[in-house]
């Protein structure tokens, strides 16, 4: 028996885990880290099933490769072989790759993500941050100058919690890293504070809350701007931030009173009023709105007056408010000012944000012929069948291509279309840095989780991606995965000093270990810094070294060209004409909108038996009355532009006449999990319409989806 500390790697709070493993391997025990200075211990179904995920026996143990009709199991090398044949058919311009969420989430992807995008030559290049993020990362770039530069509610100082589209209790938190969520929440209230929530269910989260708001579906945009008219007409708006367009926003809401925004979005002008009274007589307050706001229509516009009402309030980068984290790991700013639309895609012309084309034009470039149409498919820790806009187009889609390989420790939708399968091995076999999510956090904390298993020969997830980056880039199967580290460390530690005796100094055993030393080392806090952090500080405290909490860092932060907060960015400012367009638009008798399970995470955790049933199901949640004005019975036809289909029923008078919720991740397929299979739901995406996008930031469209309800 053993008793290993780390991170769970399962979603964004972190929290630590304490796990008892016998000499076999056999996770015996999962419970929490009381000794962890963020997460003191707390746990949640899903972390404590990890050992149960970790061990599934449905999880493949070795590569697969397409023979006729069935797969085939075969050696390491043989695999890399078959990846290295079939991307060398496809020149670079027709490869694409697609990164799913897990890919944030793992060192793998954050480390050598990068540089396979880079190897593959093209600029097909799509993850799930157009189905889910995007519009944040294109506000806070086109404000703060960094499309990381996202601020967080600094949820355990703050007095007031304004929350729109989010629901912690189930998801524990989004872009706002935050063990135990539940309880930070309540010790809002319980020390005099004010929660209120925005959502069209009243969710568990909202039960917790002061008061909930029921909204439309799409139109959080008409109140916010309802709350910042509000704001200026009232002589309530007091900044502190260095900023430019304060005039410029005060006339582009000036259309939007309260009345106007409440006719839009449902919520009375009373209460829009009197919300923005009390964020501005507040002592601190902040504003946080997540996926329910950003996978919609106005995302970034949404997103965008989310960050204008904290400087509104005075309270962006003031304890208490919206605040910025100071990674560990974080670099230099970027020195170019931030746009989008570099390039634009192929065959609808949407623009590129950060790099990266919308996934909701996979299909169409994958399906139309020309110069540059798409051929060869890599996915990483995706699963766009069941997660992306029309995921049944992408289905058929795949089928077209002449090469798929995809990362995934499971067959399932997306990868049953792939040539070559190349699992990673037990998340207990890798190494786990969160260098994404502590950007996020509402406390500075670091922690790394050494592997705590060996490997039984198969590679690290970190070593597939690096031999995919110089298979892709022409250096072969058998290259040296090494090679990379150090033509990376190298160009890192260049930029610090004498390169050759900075990386004699690094300590790692492998190539990841390396890097994330380096990053440590020359890192805000670093012991090339001036501070005290390296590898080795972290190897001695394995519960996570707490790091403070959350200070100024304005205007430091901001990598605009002006240094100051662009508080009108042009392009968003423009936008709002479609906005004031939608005004006189007719409301569709109904609206879809999804929800998350706190025992789901997207589409891969339902063949853990203990976690699935119960309130796990995948029903459409509808208000009784519409029940009883259709005359439905147990289940009923959804249909929207893009498809249909037959789905049971879970009336509930906590959702709003005139939407219905429908859960994503389900419609289990032709996958390897057999508990998935009994339990295969159906698969929200087949409703959504790839055709309908956030134009700023090219994202998804959820939250919103026009259905019609019949029972036959
Ligand atoms: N209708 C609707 N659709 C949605 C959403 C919604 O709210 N409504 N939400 C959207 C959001 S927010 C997101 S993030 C996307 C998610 O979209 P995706 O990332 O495409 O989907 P996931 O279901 O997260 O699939 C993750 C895949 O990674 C695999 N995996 C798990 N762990 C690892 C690992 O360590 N390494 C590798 N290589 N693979 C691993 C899993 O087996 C699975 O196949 O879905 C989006 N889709
Ligand atoms: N247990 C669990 N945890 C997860 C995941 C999971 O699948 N399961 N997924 C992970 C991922 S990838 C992400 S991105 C995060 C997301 O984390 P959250 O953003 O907290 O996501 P949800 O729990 O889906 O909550 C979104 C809420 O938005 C509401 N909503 C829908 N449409 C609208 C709208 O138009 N306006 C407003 N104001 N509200 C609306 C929905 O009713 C729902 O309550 O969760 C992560 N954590
Ligand atoms: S809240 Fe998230 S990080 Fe914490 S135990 Fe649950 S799944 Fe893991
Ligand atoms: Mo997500």
């Amino acid at each position: 028996m053993s008793v290993v500390h780390r991170t769970c790697p399962l979603c964004e709070a972190v929290c630590g885990l304490k796990i008892t493993v016998d000499d076999a391997g056999h996770v015996t025990d999962v419970r929490g880290d009381r000794e962890d200075p963020f997460s003191k211990g707390y746990i949640c179904p899903k972390g404590a099933s990890l050992g149960r995920l970790d061990e599934d026996p449905d999880r493949l143990r070795a590569p697969l490769v397409r023979d006729g009709d069935g797969w085939r199991e075969v050696s390491w090398p043989e695999a890399f072989a078959a990846v290295e044949r079939g991307l060398a058919a496809v020149p670079g311009p027709a490869r694409a790759i697609y990164l799913g969420n897990p890919s944030a989430h793992t060192m793998a992807g954050a480390l050598y993500g990068g540089a396979v995008i880079r190897s593959l030559g093209t600029r097909s290049v799509f993850s799930a941050s157009t189905a889910d993020q995007m519009p944040k990362h294109v506000s806070c770039g086109l404000m703060f100058g960094d499309p990381l530069a996202i601020p967080v509610p600094d949820l355990d100082r703050t007095d007031y919690l304004l929350m729109l589209g989010a629901n912690p209790l189930e998801s524990n938190g989004s872009l706002c890293t935050a063990p135990d969520f539940p309880g930070r929440l309540k010790a809002i209230r319980k020390r005099g504070g004010r929660l209120v929530v925005v959502d069209p269910r009243r969710t568990r989260t909202a039960d917790l809350a002061d008061e909930h708001v029921f909204v439309r579906p799409g139109t959080d945009a008409y109140l916010l701007a309802g709350i910042a008219h509000t704001l200026f007409a009232e002589r309530l708006v007091t900044v502190n931030a260095p900023v430019n367009g304060l005039a410029e926003v005060e006339g582009a809401v000036a259309d939007f009173t309260a009345e106007v925004a409440a006719r839009a979005c449902g919520v009375p002008a009373d209460v829009i009023v009197r919300l923005a009274r009390e964020l501005a007589a507040a002592p601190s307050a902040a504003v946080y709105a997540r996926i329910g706001t950003c996978t919609a229509e106005f995302g970034t516009i949404t997103q965008w007056l989310v960050d204008v009402l904290n400087v509104l309030t005075g309270n962006l980068d003031r304890p208490g408010g919206a605040m910025f984290a100071r990674p560990a790991t974080e670099g230099a700013k970027r020195r170019k000012p931030y746009q989008t639309g570099r390039w634009h895609s192929r065959v609808r012309g949407l623009p590129e944000a950060n790099g990266e084309l919308p996934v909701a034009t996979l299909a169409d470039e994958i399906e139309t012929p020309g110069e540059g149409q798409v051929r060869a498919l890599i996915t990483i820790a995706g699963n766009p069948v069941l997660s992306a806009p029309n995921g049944a187009r992408l289905d058929r889609a795949f089928r077209g291509l002449e090469f798929m390989v995809s990362v995934d420790p499971y067959l399932n939708e997306t990868t049953r279309h792939a040539d070559v399968i190349l699992p990673p091995p037990r998340m207990l076999n890798s190494g786990h840095f969160d260098f994404a999510l502590l950007g996020f956090a509402v406390r500075n904390y670091v922690r790394y989780s050494p592997p705590a298993l060996p490997l039984d020969g198969a590679p690290p997830e970190t070593e597939i991606l690096a031999r995919l980056a110089m298979i892709a880039s022409g250096q072969g199967a058998d290259a040296d995965p090494a090679l990379l580290d150090e033509l990376i460390l190298d160009g890192m530690l260049r930029k610090a000093g004498d390169a050759a005796e900075l990386r004699a100094a690094l300590d790692g055993s492998s190539g990841a270990e390396l890097r994330l030393d380096a990053m440590l080392r020359l890192g805000p806090y670093g012991e090339w810094a001036g501070g005290e952090l390296s590898l080795r500080k972290l190897r001695e405290n394995p519960h996570g070294i707490d790091l403070g909490a959350l200070e100024p860092r304005l205007p430091g932060n901001l990598a605009t060209a002006s240094g100051r907060v662009e508080l009108a960015p042009a392009g968003i400012v423009a936008d709002l004409v479609r906005l004031r367009a939608r005004l006189s638009a007719e409301i569709p008798e109904f609206l879809l909108i999804g929800r998350r399970h706190l025992r789901s995470n997207n589409s891969w955790l339902h063949n853990v038996g203990p976690l699935v049933g119960g309130t796990n199901r995948c029903t459409l949640q509808i208000n009784p009355a519409d029940v009883a004005r259709l005359g439905l019975g147990q289940e009923a036809v959804v249909r929207s532009a893009k498809g249909e289909l037959t789905v049971p029923l879970e009336p509930t008078d906590t959702i709003m006449p005139g939407v219905v919720s429908l859960p994503h991740g389900w419609g289990h397929a032709g996958s390897s999990q057999a508990v998935a299979a009994k339990n295969a739901g159906v698969n929200a995406n087949v409703l959504t319409d790839e055709d309908v996008i956030d134009p700023l930031s090219g994202n998804a469209v959820f939250n919103g989806v026009p259905v019609i309800l019949t029972t036959r």
